[in-house]
Parts: structure tokens; C-alpha cells; sequence
């Protein structure tokens, strides 16, 4: 147990999590190091999703926590509004480095939800700086991910996520969701099926005509809603659809980033490049909050118009390139670069395919999916009560088995720390089957 009092659990109303029941038996970690978390009685317990799939670089990495205590104790803040501060541009640069054709320029937010608002917002202003202001409508997609923001509730594909907050959204359309479980079951990697689901973007354009549309927002792997894997040719066929259409393409990449998919970003993994990327999470390994939007010199040139005194874009955030995120970012960065760890994600993938898929044929699980580090193994709900499942299968995990497991619905995602090795992927797989076994 831990030694918080009642009212402390009380005061903390958690995000995304049933309060009530967790406030009865919680679940409290209170140190990490490397691929493992620990809780007040020492206990060593495996993290199998890098936190919320941001630490990538594993946990308590030496060099990170030592360029932000340094910073801390340096240039706690400064603003980035009419002045700036060193990292935050150095940071900018490394980023804009990673990613790929003429995505040049970093605007910096805090978070995914915040980057999302970021993109949308510069993608609709661009757009109106070129004289197409009619061009406002967001295309996102069913089962989509974007935060909890304006974007993320507009251009989102999760009807719990917009039930109630339906009348604060934006006009958005959305593409029909890639999975498909009676095509593709037990896919590894990209399905075959599917491709052709990108033409509905051509449905939604002769509705509303391209003149109306301003971008489409996708995750080139929708991570949160259970790992989908784009379906072969779907991406490329967003991308030939938006530019023959004159429509913005934003990858949001706050999860496929930073070497989740085995490169710097999945645009480099698939081979297609979108006109903004949006990042968070691995940016900075998870351990500062940031986000942000990398964007295309194109859009980056059209609003430095001048005049000298006035303000480009009307957006920002006081935390906007943090000097703490800008140097955890910095060190980050570098340090992905200096331990090979995208090139090791990459090198891991087919033990991590052949491990999570060695799952097929035990107790309760229906599909098992997969790319780069990222895998998802849907369990067969409990009749009657959706999510109990998995949430039960999770408790006995975090309780008995020592694994911290990431859980959507009745659906089970892995995503380890970059930094993983065989025996770690095989703990992860071989204690889920375990408990799968004894639930059924
Ligand atoms: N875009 C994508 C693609 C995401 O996955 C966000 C935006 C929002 O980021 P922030 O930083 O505002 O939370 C996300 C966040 C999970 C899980 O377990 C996924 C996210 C967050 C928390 C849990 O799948 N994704």
C-alpha cells in the first residue's frame, strides 16, 4: 500500500481513469530507471508501454537528467515571445533535421493536444494568408487520436471523446477508420486490405469541394485506438489526393515519432512526405513536457511578410520552447543519435512481431497487430461489460506479474522503451499469456 492519506487520493482527480475504483486499491509508482518502474516496497516492475509511449529512451537516462537539472539551475524561464533563448532554437534545429523534404521550421507547444490545435490553426491561416480564406474545414478519421483539444475533439475519431462536447467542435469530416478484422486478422506490419479506403477523401471533397477544405489530419499509425497500421498504398493515396486538391496533408506523428517506427519519423518509414508533422512524447523522452508542429518552408515563407513590427501568428504558448523541455529535448535527441536507438527499434521489430504474435491461438485473444515497436492484441470482451477485460487483465499485471500494461478498451498495446531487449519482450508477451490463461 502506499503512504498517501485519503484526502491527498481524493485531491488528484486523475485523467482517463475510473477514480473511484482506483482510489480503492491504487496503483503508485514512485521510482524508474532503464526498461523498469518501482513502487514504495521496491518492487521492480517492467515497463512494457515507455510510459505513455513517450519515454523512448527508457527511463532516468543519465545525460537527460542531468541537461535539465543544469538548465533548472541556469534559465529556469524565458520567454519566446520577442526574445528567445538558445536551446529552444537549438532544439528546433535537431528536430527539423529529423524530419523529412522541406519541414523546416518547429512552432513549439506543450503537448500533443496543444500541437494538434497548432497544426490545424496554422494550416487554416496559411491558407487564408494565400487569399483561399474559404478554405476551413479539418479532414480527420474515425478511431483517430488527436488529443483532447479543439483538434483533437473536432478532427478525432473516438465517440466517447466527443460525445459531450459536441457542440464546441470545428467542421470536420472524417475518413472511414483502416481496421477491418474480417480482411485483416493477424496482420504483420502493413495490411494488404484496405489501400482503397484513402479514395473516400474524394467522396468528402466533391460534398464539400476542395475550396472549403483546408487539411487532413491523419496518424500514419493510429496508436492510441489499438495500433492500425496503415494499410499498403493508403498513405501515398492521401498524399496524391491532398496536393492534387490544393489540401494541406498533417501527419501526426506524437506517437510514431522519434523512432517508434523504427526511423526518425514514420513519414521516412512510409516514404511519404505530408506538409506538417506534428510531435510530442519521444521528443524529449517524455521526461518534460513538449510538443509542437514542424512545417514546410512553403507555409513557414508565406507568413514573413512583414511589416518589421508586426506579430506572423497570432498563436503561442508561455511555455512555447520551455528552456527545461528545450534542453531535455536537445539531450534527447542526441541521445537517441549516440546509442543508435531508431536503428535498434528497427532491428528489434521482427523478434517484437514474431513475440507478439507467438500470442495467436491463447485464451481470449482475437487480432494481434504490429509495426515497429508498437503491437496491439485485442481480447475477447467480457459479455455485457466493455473494457473489463483488459482492465482487469491490466490490475493483474501491475499486481501479480509486475508489468505495467497499457490498455483501450478490451484491447492490449505494447510499446517498450527503445532500449528493450529480447528478454524484456519476452517477459512482456509471456506474463500476458499467462494471465490471458488463468482468465479464461
Ligand atoms: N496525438 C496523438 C496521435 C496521440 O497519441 C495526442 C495527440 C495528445 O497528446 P497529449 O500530450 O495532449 O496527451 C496523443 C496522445 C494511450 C495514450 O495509452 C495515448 C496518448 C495519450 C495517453 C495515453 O494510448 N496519446
Amino acid at each position: 500500500m502506499t503512504a498517501l492519506s485519503t484526502n491527498q487520493l481524493e485531491a488528484f482527480w486523475l485523467p482517463f481513469t475510473p477514480n473511484t475504483e482506483f482510489k480503492r486499491n491504487p496503483r503508485i509508482i514512485t521510482g524508474a530507471e532503464g526498461m523498469y518502474y518501482r513502487d514504495q516496497a521496491g518492487r521492480k516492475i517492467l515497463d512494457s508501454s515507455a510510459g505513455l509511449w513517450c519515454s523512448n529512451a527508457g527511463h532516468c537516462r543519465a545525460p537527460i537528467v542531468k541537461a535539465i537539472q543544469e538548465t533548472a539551475a541556469t534559465l529556469d524561464f524565458a520567454p519566446n515571445f520577442q526574445f528567445g533563448h538558445p536551446k529552444a532554437f537549438e532544439a528546433a534545429a535537431k528536430i527539423a533535421a529529423l524530419a523529412p523534404g522541406n519541414l523546416n521550421h518547429v512552432f513549439f507547444a506543450n503537448s500533443g493536444s496543444e500541437a494538434a490545435d497548432t497544426a490545424v490553426k496554422i494550416a487554416v491561416a496559411w491558407h487564408r494568408a494565400r487569399g483561399e480564406g474559404t478554405r476551413t474545414r479539418i479532414v480527420g478519421r474515425e478511431r483517430a487520436y488527436h488529443g483532447v483539444g479543439m483538434a483533437g475533439i473536432s478532427a478525432g475519431g473516438i465517440g466517447t471523446n466527443r460525445r459531450w462536447f459536441d457542440a464546441l467542435t470545428f467542421p470536420a469530416s472524417h475518413l472511414p477508420a483502416t481496421y477491418n478484422r474480417a480482411e485483416q486478422a493477424f496482420s504483420k506490419g502493413q495490411p494488404v486490405w484496405g489501400g482503397h479506403l484513402a479514395d473516400e477523401l474524394e467522396k468528402i471533397i466533391t460534398l464539400h469541394d476542395a475550396s472549403t477544405i483546408a487539411a487532413v489530419i491523419v496518424e500514419p499509425m493510429a496508436g492510441s485506438t489499438g495500433v492500425l497500421p496503415p494499410p499498403k498504398g493508403y498513405l501515398e493515396k492521401l498524399r496524391t489526393i491532398t496536393e492534387q486538391h490544393g489540401i494541406l496533408l498533417i501527419f501526426d506523428e506524437v506517437i510514431t515519432g522519434f523512432g517508434r517506427l523504427g526511423a526518425g519519423f514514420a513519414a521516412e518509414r512510409f516514404g511519404v512526405t505530408p506538409d506538417i508533422i506534428t510531435f510530442a512524447k519521444g521528443v524529449t523522452s517524455g521526461t518534460v513536457p513538449m510538443g509542437g508542429a514542424i512545417v514546410d518552408r512553403r507555409i513557414y515563407d508565406q507568413f514573413m511578410t512583414g511589416p518589421d513590427h508586426a506579430i506572423d501568428m497570432f498563436h503561442g504558448y508561455t511555455y512555447s520552447g520551455h528552456p527545461l523541455a528545450a534542453a531535455a529535448a536537445c539531450a534527447t535527441i542526441d541521445l537517441y543519435r549516440d546509442e543508435g536507438l531508431f536503428e535498434r527499434s528497427a532491428a528489434l521489430e521482427p523478434y517484437f512481431e514474431q513475440a507478439v504474435h507467438s500470442l495467436r491461438g491463447t485464451p481470449l485473444v482475437q487480432d494481434i497487430r504490429n509495426i515497429g515497436l508498437a503491437a496491439a492484441i485485442d481480447l475477447e470482451p467480457v459479455t455485457g461489460a466493455p473494457g473489463k477485460r483488459a482492465f482487469d487483465v491490466m490490475k493483474t499485471m501491475f499486481f501479480d506479474k509486475d508489468v505495467v500494461i497499457r490498455i483501450a478498451g478490451d484491447c492490449v498495446a505494447f510499446s517498450p522503451p527503445l532500449i528493450a531487449e529480447q528478454s524484456h519482450i519476452d517477459e512482456m508477451t509471456g506474463k500476458l499469456a499467462e494471465v490471458l490463461k488463468a482468465a479464461a
